[in-house]
């Protein structure tokens, strides 16, 4: 009866074991803090940049999911933040600087339909504004001053494929301020 007893508890003790080894292959380790600030809308990454819903979807300033083809800035828009520090970036972003010399990295990848952080950093002493080519990415743009940071976070396209974007300030595309975001 008392070996029984003992067989059953470490049974037990097993399978509970068993199970928190599964939760945490499953969950991708321990439980972490949401990376961002909680608002009734969603997680904000960055003040000022939208919030993402628990649906993943980008939420614009009207309440709405945010249309990446509107104005930039617009209610519509997904959110650029105001300048921030460097260590401000948030840990999850896709970090980019751009200088006469172009875009580093020129290229990332992102998943489709995701939401994205992307922050961009100017490292040199002039201005530089960070668009798509592509009209459907139209309100995805980061502008910054002489070496600022800014965040934005959008939804990236459901559309898998590659998306080209390059420096709107006059005469900057042409000195090879240019890249590609690929979406898979
Ligand atoms: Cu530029």
């Amino acid at each position: 009866m008392e070996n029984n007893k003992k067989t059953i508890v470490w049974i037990i003790a097993g399978v509970v074991a068993a199970a928190i080894v599964i939760y945490f292959a499953v969950s991708g380790g321990l439980p972490q803090a949401p990376q961002g600030t909680q608002t009734p809308e969603g997680t904000v990454a960055v003040t000022g940049t939208s919030p993402v819903a628990p649906s993943g979807e980008v939420i614009a300033p009207s309440g709405k999911p945010a249309d990446n083809s509107s104005v930039p800035g617009s209610q519509t828009a997904p959110q650029q933040s105001a300048p921030l520090a460097a260590k401000e970036i948030p840990p999850q972003a896709v970090k980019l600087s751009v200088s006469a010399s172009g875009f580093s990295p020129s290229s990332f990848s992102v998943s489709a339909g995701k939401a994205v952080t992307l922050s961009l950093t100017g490292a040199d002493e002039q201005t530089h504004v960070f668009r798509f080519d592509d009209p459907s990415l139209n309100a995805v743009a980061i502008g910054i001053g002489p070496g600022q940071t800014r965040v934005i976070t959008f939804n990236a396209p459901d559309k898998a494929g590659t998306y080209s974007f390059h420096c709107d300030v006059p005469g900057h595309t042409a000195r090879g301020e240019k890249g590609t975001m690929t979406v898979r």
